[in-house]
Formats: C-alpha cells, sequence, structure tokens
C-alpha cells in the first residue's frame, strides 16, 4: 500500500488530492470515469504482487493542458493525469445534482403517479366542466330567453301602464257622467213625484160620487167623500149604474124599517143606514151642492113593480149661505124631466121644517100634520119623508106621496133621491 501526497502547485487553485488505494483520476475535467482509474490505478499498484518501478513525476508547460504527467513506462504507455487547478470541485454540486436529480425522479415518479390521478381527475373535471358547459350554454340562452321576455314584459307592462291610464280617463268621465245622470234623474222624478201628487190629490179625495166613479170604481156601494171645504167627510152610498152612474145617494125608502119621522136635529145630522133606509143629513146635502152645478133624480116605484123618475137640472140646499142652519137649509130645485112629473118645483125656495122646527107658510106645523119632514110650504105636493104605509092608505097625504105619479093616498114602496154635479168630467 502506498499513499501519495500531492503537493499544491498553485497557491491560488489550492487543490489537495489524497490517493490512497483509490486513484482519483481526473483526465478532463469535469467528466469522470473512476473504472478507467481504477484500470490504470492497478498499473501503479503490484501486479499479482510484482512490485514495479516507481513511476516518474513531471511537470508540464503551461500550454500543454496538463500541470502534472504522472507516467510508469512499464506497460509501455505512460498514464497522464492532467490536474486543471482550474478545474471546480463539484462534488458538492454532483450531490446536490444526485439529490436534484432524486428529487426530480422522485417528483417525476410522483408525477407519474399523480399524473394519472389528475388525469382522472381532469377528465372528470373535464366531463364537469363540459356538463358545466352544457349548463352555461343552457342559462345563456335562458338568459337570453329571459332578457327577451323582459322586453316582451316591458313593452305589455308600458301598455298596460297606457291602458289603466285611459280607464281611469274612462272611469273619471263615467262617475261624472253617472253623477249627472243620477242628478237629472232625480230632478226629474221629483218633479214627475210632484205632480203626480198634485193630479191625484184629486182622486185621492173624491168630492162625491162622480169622482169616485170618474177615479175608475164603477161598481155601487159605499164609499167616503170630501166636499170643498169638509176635510173630514162621510160615508155615502154611490149609484154607479143609473143613467151613467156618479150619483150620490141622499135620500132612500125601501121596507119602512127606519123610522123618518124625526126632529130637527136627526135631519140636520143625518140616519138611517147608508146601504138600507136612510137620510144623509142637511148639512152634508148643503157641502155637497153650495156652489150649486148639482142636478137631482127622484127613482121611485111602487107595490105593483111600477117605476118612474122625476129628474131636476138644478137642484141645491143653502146656496151661498154664511148659515145654512140659521137660513133652515132652503131648498133650490128647477129644471124639471122625467116620468113621474113634477111634485117638487113648488117647494123651491122653501125651508126646511121638522115636526119641531116649523118653517113652512102654514098657520101649522106641516111636518107634523103630515107625520114628515120636508120643504113645506102651505104644506105639500111630495112627502117623500112621510110614513111607510104600503101603498093605497086612508089617511091624507101623510104616506110616502109623489103626487104627481100616485096622488095623496098611496105611499110608495120605493124611493131613492140622488144628486150629481151637472156638468160631469167626461160627461
Ligand atoms: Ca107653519
Amino acid at each position: 500500500m502506498f499513499s501519495w501526497v500531492l503537493q499544491c502547485w498553485s497557491f491560488t487553485s489550492c487543490l489537495c488530492i489524497f490517493v490512497t488505494p483509490v486513484c482519483l483520476s481526473l483526465p478532463l475535467c469535469p467528466s469522470l470515469d473512476l473504472s478507467v482509474c481504477l484500470s490504470h490505478l492497478s498499473v501503479f499498484a503490484d501486479r499479482d504482487g510484482i512490485s514495479v518501478s516507481s513511476p516518474v513525476i513531471s511537470t508540464n508547460p503551461k500550454e500543454s493542458g496538463a500541470l502534472v504527467t504522472v507516467s510508469q513506462w512499464t506497460a509501455g504507455e505512460p498514464i497522464s493525469i492532467f490536474l486543471d487547478p482550474n478545474c471546480p470541485d463539484y462534488s458538492d454540486n454532483f450531490l446536490q445534482w444526485e439529490t436534484l436529480q432524486s428529487s426530480l425522479m422522485q417528483a417525476l415518479t410522483n408525477h407519474n403517479e399523480e399524473d394519472w390521478e389528475e388525469r382522472g381527475l381532469v377528465q372528470k373535471l373535464a366531463e364537469e366542466l363540459k356538463v358545466l358547459l352544457g349548463h352555461a350554454h343552457n342559462l345563456r340562452l335562458e338568459a337570453e330567453q329571459l332578457k327577451r321576455g323582459q322586453g316582451v314584459l316591458d313593452q305589455r307592462l308600458d301598455g298596460l301602464q297606457s291602458e289603466q291610464s285611459r280607464i281611469i280617463q274612462v272611469l273619471s268621465d263615467t262617475h261624472s257622467s253617472v253623477i249627472n245622470t243620477t242628478t237629472s234623474v232625480y230632478d226629474t222624478l221629483s218633479l214627475s213625484l210632484s205632480v203626480c201628487l198634485c193630479l191625484s190629490s184629486p182622486v185621492v179625495k173624491p168630492r162625491d160620487c162622480s169622482d169616485v166613479m170618474a177615479s175608475g170604481i164603477l161598481q155601487d156601494g159605499v164609499y167616503s167623500v170630501f166636499p170643498t171645504h169638509d176635510l173630514n167627510g162621510f160615508m155615502v152610498y154611490c149609484d154607479m149604474t143609473t143613467d151613467g152612474g156618479g150619483w150620490t145617494v141622499i135620500q132612500r125608502r125601501e121596507d119602512g124599517s127606519v123610522n123618518f119621522f124625526r126632529g130637527w136635529e136627526a135631519y140636520r145630522d143625518g140616519f138611517g143606514t147608508t146601504r138600507g133606509e136612510h137620510w144623509l143629513g142637511l148639512q152634508r146635502i148643503f157641502s155637497l151642492t153650495r156652489f150649486g152645478g148639482f142636478e137631482l133624480r127622484i127613482d121611485m116605484a111602487d107595490f105593483d113593480n111600477a117605476t118612474a123618475f122625476a129628474h131636476y137640472g138644478d137642484f141645491s140646499v143653502g146656496r151661498d149661505s154664511v148659515n145654512p142652519e140659521e137660513d133652515g137649509y132652503p131648498l133650490n130645485v128647477d129644471q124639471y124631466s122625467g116620468t113621474a112629473g113634477d111634485s117638487l118645483l113648488k117647494h123651491s125656495g122653501m125651508r126646511f121644517t121638522t115636526k119641531d122646527r116649523d118653517q113652512d107658510q102654514s098657520e101649522n106645523n106641516c111636518a107634523a100634520y103630515y107625520q114628515g119632514a120636508w120643504w113645506y110650504r102651505n104644506c105639500h105636493t111630495s112627502n117623500l119623508n112621510g110614513q111607510y104605509l104600503r101603498g093605497g092608505h086612508a089617511s091624507y097625504a101623510d104616506g110616502v106621496e109623489w103626487s104627481s105619479w100616485t096622488g095623496w093616498q098611496y105611499s110608495l114602496r120605493f124611493i131613492e133621491m140622488k144628486i150629481r154635479p151637472s156638468t160631469r168630467p167626461g160627461s
């Protein structure tokens, strides 16, 4: 075994190499071939235990490229060792390179391993990306559709706003129109109602049976009448059939069921039953005829069913009288016509006499004398409130007499005195 110590030739380069059993051959820096070095080194050492000659070490001129040459000629060829003092020591770098290479290899291996995973991941990612791209595409389409839809909606919204404005305007106009129309209708209705009330008041308050008939009632019967200035009115029987109807009955005799031999107050206020025998009353007859313009009709029948009538075109009681009772309810009658003959004209102008109020022109009380109550003069030609003696009688002129038809000794079966305006609406 031997060892060399190669001294440094250059202090600046300061390269020290120990060559022990291992020869460090550095023929060309930085290349390295250890196997070649070892083979050459064996030349320097003993070969099969045989001692060899000492090598010759020489320095070389600078231009030769090698600083030191070690030569042994035993093998025929010199071995030159070129030591370049400028050759840097790359050992650390080799370590670093090896470490780096190792790291690179590891990294490459890892990378390759990861690459597969990454490839899978990338593939997966690619697929997902594809799907996501598809979604994005769809979303973009939807967004575009939405954009277009929004445009349409904006247009429609504008249209609706315009329509709303128009409707508001129309409603406003309509509201004003409705208010005007309502006001107009209300005014018209109010006017019509007042006119209707004015027109209907006579119908609602008939003055007599002709007004009742004028209101459309054509049936005989009992109705309320309200003569002018008689606000309370009273009940009367209306004859709606005889001679055109519209007759207000003021007296009836038909069966003797009612006592007619009564005093003043009874004849003033009336008595009997309206549907049967009755006297309406002087005050009521006055109320009906006080302004004139009435006609009188007297229907009569005997017990042989013979009938007759007397008509007077002018009839009134107490006409224009301020106090008719005090004036005695004087009779005014004129213009006879009929079938029974006139038995009343001689009584015209006479006041009414009852058994308890003598207002006749006789020295006696005609009412008491002839058992009745009437517009007696020097007694009578008719006595329709006399006794109900049922036909012919022996006594003189004290029955229900109409002398021009049946004389003074025949008491008639039926008498009905009735009045109506001589000038009637529609007549
Ligand atoms: Ca008298």
